[in-house]
């Protein structure tokens, strides 16, 4: 039975035990493809220390979550994107389903709004 001490599904990611498609890392944070992506390019940016959700970034944390903004602009020149979505979802209602923050890059096809 999980408890809170067990790693998430993405901080096994961020730590190299669990594969995925990674196409950006550096030492505070890593961003791999989403296995079902909902757009051309759906990646997932997530810093390597396990925060669980967006409500829980401290004052500690600004630098680290500004760094994943830095990370997703990278990563959507590097998809060759100039207009992209960035959303996270915080908390089951909101459509979280992996405690540990991420930040969703959505791009490559017309985007609606509002997202439902
Ligand atoms: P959410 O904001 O917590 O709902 O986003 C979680 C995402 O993680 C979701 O888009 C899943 O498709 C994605 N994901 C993944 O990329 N690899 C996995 O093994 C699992 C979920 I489980």
């Amino acid at each position: 039975m999980a408890d809170s001490t067990e790693k998430t599904l993405f901080q096994k990611i961020a730590d190299g035990e669990v594969p995925a498609d990674v196409v950006y890392q550096d030492d505070r944070a890593v961003a791999f493809r989403d296995i079902h992506p909902v757009a051309p390019t759906h990646v997932l940016i997530v810093p390597r220390t396990p925060i669980p959700r967006a409500d829980a970034v401290g004052e500690a944390d600004e630098a680290l979550v500004g760094h994943l903004f830095t990370v997703a602009r990278r990563v959507a020149e590097a998809e060759g994107l100039s207009d992209y979505r960035l959303v996270v979802n915080n908390g089951a209602g909101a459509g979280q389903t992996v405690f540990h923050l991420h930040v969703h890059l959505l791009g490559g096809r017309d985007l609606q709004w509002p997202p439902g």
